[in-house]
């Protein structure tokens, strides 16, 4: 099984929308296995962004995503970091499908609502950065036999 990294962002939690998010990924089959709400710190902010530090939209960005708490989570599944992606749609929402997240509650890419990460790699050091290894359950969910065959 494969794990990845998804976090609702301070909008999305402003906006009420963490419940309805949470939903979709388990009502796809993707499991649960880490979930904390968190208060992101310039710290972390920089260390969860650094492939853009020096581009022209960093510091905006820095001051998005420490605006206000954040949730963030570990989802298990098979193909789990292609799936929340596809699920997110396009990071722009302008241009994020019907149906996707951001396509859905979406209208800027300032305020894309939800971060995923963007592939197994991204999701094994994103996971690193915001979760103890304690943190992150290990359990057999009744639903298994009927999403794998
Ligand atoms: P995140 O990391 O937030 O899930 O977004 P993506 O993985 O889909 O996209 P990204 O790393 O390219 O961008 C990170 C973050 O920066 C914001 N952003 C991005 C922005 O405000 N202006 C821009 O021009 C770009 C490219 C949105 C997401």
């Amino acid at each position: 099984m494969d794990r990845t990294f998804a976090m609702v962002k301070p909008d999305g939690v402003q906006r009420g929308l963490v419940g309805d998010i949470l939903s979709r990924f388990e009502q796809r089959g993707l499991k649960v296995v880490g979930l904390k709400m968190l208060w992101i710190d310039e710290d972390l902010a920089s260390r969860h962004y650094a492939e853009h530090v020096g581009k022209g939209f960093y510091q905006k960005l820095m001051e998005y995503i420490t605006s206000g708490p954040v949730v963030a989570a570990v989802l298990e599944g098979k193909n789990a970091v292609q799936i929340a992606r596809d699920m997110m749609g396009k990071t722009n929402p302008m241009e994020a499908g019907p149906g996707t997240i951001r396509g859905d509650y979406g209208l800027e890419i300032g305020r894309n609502v939800i971060h995923g990460s963007d592939s197994p790699a991204s999701a094994e050091r994103e996971i690193g950065l915001f979760f103890k290894p304690e943190e992150l359950q290990d359990y057999e969910k009744i639903d298994a036999i009927w999403l794998y065959e």
